[in-house]
């Protein structure tokens, strides 16, 4: 008998309650008490159906996260649905919340659904490199058809209750009291003698897929080939492919298979770390408890790329925002881009006409500063310049209410100078977006000196409500993204005189994982923005210099570091540039030779990993995980491998260690000494999440 587990009766109808908060996840003595309580309401004859609820804010949201990688406790979830579907009375699942993973499959375990509205519906394993384990892959499909089926495993998303219905996952949407509306189900079920039919046994829905099976493939593979060296998604598709191709029984057996193999890989071990430092990034001890402002109203600063990024994401979340751009013009310009992204959405059927509507509806532009006064919360994103924003701050100080936040979007700059120039630098912090705002789900907020408890909370809160992770970082050039990334980006440079070509760099990153290398991503920025910054701080970088001196910024000129063909963003790589790297490389006297992927990594990847420690040391990052969530959700770095110092650990300390002190002898650059903590921990023989998540 388990706690966490209860039933009671509604005359002839029993009903088994879970509640273990804060998501209900299916932890083994709510499977003990499930399994226990199932069986006794099967075999009490005064029962003649069974209805599964939840207390609390969602159905099951999964099995028990915390309880992978720890030696399997019998009942398994798989063990509860067998148990469920033996039963000759009808069981009816009533959802609400977020149904997700083991819970959903928990529910495709009964003969009914139903659901409140506003309730989602998913099977996410996939980001969590796994998949479904306890028959997802079996028994949706059955119900909702393979194109469905397949869409849902493989991007992890969940659906609202309608498509669910639509689709036959679930058999109503009960308005008002669910567990009512599912007792009367249960009722109509059995006065109507309703044959009970399991989802494990209906094939109605998979004879399109079996009949051609190369169509499948076909649909397969676009979700493989983006899968860039994830296991999961390849086991996904198996697993799909086992549904039409094998008899249930021996389907079912094939995905516990799989899922055993990828739960107990390093590539869900890396997704589980993620998943739980998303969740801790946000957390900053000693403002625990601190109420964050309501925020009603916002404002933002410029209408540039980020600037309408940025008012998108506010429209999005339903707050209405107002846009300040100095120039009529460019306030303007800014404005039609925005429509113009929301109507490409719709286009594409991202958002349905009347909502696009209501989000342009929530954004209003105007040339003067003085329209922001009751904002709750103004974020600049104006030129990246201290002067620039200093005189902004300075004037949205004698503006804005008493007790609004004011943020900055700046991804270098000091916060603390731009709060000097206000007379309320505890109401200052900054909140750095990542391009485009309105995609990128990253939001690096930075604590200033004098931030307040009540202005961080606030920032922390109005990200999550942007749909934002957001991780906080001290003050420091380049907070801690860009700081690393400097790093990486000096020794890219590096690689080219050295040996490598551009298609080499990138090739490289990109087999280890990431969406793509430095080069195709500085020509997607533009090589000016990097040009510009760098002569602002006096930095130089010998290839990207030379290209801008020519006039070649990127994809904007058709022409950087590769050609673009008109009309294309595919890199094709240029003779010119190569001489020109090789020209560069004589000029200095460094003699190139080849250089293999492997070591290419390493020159990316461990300079800046010695800085993430450097990072750690300095209290500007708290946790290494919080490094991790912001490679991973700003930078692109494989989830599948946990982020910089996840992926240190796997590798090891020491081994870092002596690359980097090997670097440092070539280069001469003294960033590449292994950092103070990196040496503390390689010679104790720890990781960095010796120093906790
Ligand atoms: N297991 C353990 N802890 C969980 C959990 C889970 N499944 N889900 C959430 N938590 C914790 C979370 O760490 C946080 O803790 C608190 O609950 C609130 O979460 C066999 C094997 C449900 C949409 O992938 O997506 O089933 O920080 O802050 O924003 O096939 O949590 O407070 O200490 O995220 O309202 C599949 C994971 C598992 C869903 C709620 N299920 N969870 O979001 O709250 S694999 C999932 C979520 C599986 C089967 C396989 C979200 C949420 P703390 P939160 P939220």
């Amino acid at each position: 008998m388990s706690e966490l587990v209860s039933m009671r009766t509604d005359g002839d109808v029993a009903v088994i309650t879970i509640d273990n908060p804060p998501v209900n996840a299916m932890k083994y003595e709510v499977r003990v008490g499930l399994l226990d309580l199932v069986s006794r309401a099967t075999g009490d004859t005064a029962i003649s159906a069974i209805a599964i609820a939840c207390a609390g804010r969602t159905f099951v949201a999964g099995a028990d996260i915390t309880e992978f990688g720890k030696p399997p406790r019998q009942p398994t979830g798989v063990a509860v649905i067998e148990a469920m579907e033996a039963s000759p009375k009808p069981i009816i699942a009533a959802m609400h919340g977020t149904p997700l993973g083991g819970g959903l499959e928990l529910a495709l375990g009964c003969h009914f659904r139903v659901a409140a509205p506003g309730t989602r519906l998913g099977l996410p394993e996939i980001k969590l490199g796994i998949i479904p384990g306890a028959g997802g892959t079996q028994r949706l499909p059955r119900l909702v058809g393979m194109d469905k089926g397949m869409t849902m495993i493989l991007s992890g998303e969940p659906i609202p209750a309608r498509e669910a219905l639509d689709a036959g996952l679930i058999d109503e949407i009960v308005e008002g009291d669910l567990v009512a509306g599912a007792i009367a189900f249960a009722r109509r079920v059995v006065a109507e003698k309703r044959p009970l039919v399991l989802a494990r046994n209906r094939e109605d829905k998979l004879a399109a897929a079996r009949g051609d099976l190369a169509a499948f493939d076909a649909a397969a593979a676009n979700y493989t080939k983006r899968a860039r060296g994830q296991n999961a998604p390849v086991a996904a598709v198996e697993a799909l492919r086992a549904a039409i191709t094998l008899p249930v029984a021996d389907a079912l057996k094939r995905e516990r298979e799989l899922f055993l193999e990828l739960v107990a890989g390093d590539q869900s071990k890396a997704q589980r770390h993620i998943f739980f430092a998303e969740r801790e990034a946000a957390k900053v001890p000693d403002i625990a408890g601190v109420k964050a402002h309501d925020v009603k109203r916002a404002a933002v600063i410029g209408a540039g790329t980020m600037g309408g990024g940025i008012a998108m994401c506010f429209a999005n979340a339903g707050i209405p925002v107002t846009v300040v751009d100095t120039g009529a013009e460019a306030l303007a310009r800014g404005l039609d881009v925005v429509t113009r992204n929301y109507r490409n959405t719709a286009a594409r059927g991202g958002l349905a006409a009347d909502e696009m509507e209501a989000r342009l509806g929530r954004i209003a532009g105007t040339t003067d500063l003085a329209a922001v006064a009751d904002a709750d919360i103004v974020i600049e994103a104006v030129f990246e310049d201290m002067g620039v924003k200093q005189e902004v701050f300075g004037r949205l100080d004698r503006i804005v209410k008493p007790g609004a936040v004011i943020a900055s979007n700046t991804s270098y700059l000091d916060i603390d100078a731009i709060a000097r120039s206000t007379a309320r630098p505890q109401a200052v912090v900054g909140m750095h977006f990542f391009s485009p705002a309105n995609v990128m789900r990253l939001l690096e907020v930075v604590r200033g000196a004098a931030t307040s408890p009540e202005t961080l909370a606030t920032a922390i809160a109005v990200g999550r409500r942007l749909g934002k992770v957001p991780a906080v970082v001290g003050v420091s050039h380049g907070f801690v993204g860009n700081r690393m990334l400097r790093l990486r980006s000096v020794e890219a440079e590096r690689l080219l005189l050295e040996g490598a070509l551009p298609q080499d760099v990138d090739g490289a990153l990109t087999g280890f994982g990431f969406p793509m290398g430095p080069f195709a991503m500085s020509d997607l920025a533009g090589l000016d923005v990097g040009w510009r910054m760098r002569k602002a701080q006096g930095l130089t970088a010998p290839i990207a210099d030379q290209l801008c001196e020519r006039g070649r910024y990127g994809q904007k000129t058709a022409r950087g570091f590769y050609l673009y063909e008109p009309g294309t963003r595919t890199p094709k790589s240029d003779p010119e540039v190569e001489q020109l790297i090789v020209d560069t490389a004589a000029q200095r006297g460094i003699a190139r030779g080849a250089l293999g992927k492997d070591e290419i990594v390493e020159r990316l990847l461990f300079p800046m990993i010695n800085e993430g420690a450097r990072v750690l040391r300095e209290g500007i990052a708290r946790r290494p995980g919080d490094i991790d969530v912001i490679w991973v959700y700003g930078y692109g770095f494989p989830v599948h491998r946990g982020g910089p110092m996840h992926y240190a650990d796997s590798v090891g300390l020491a081994h870092i260690r002596d690359r980097l002190a090997a670097f440092a002898h070539k280069t001469g650059d003294d960033r590449h000494h292994p950092s103070l903590l990196l040496e503390e921990l390689a010679a104790a023989g720890k990781g960095f999440a010796s120093l906790g998540t």
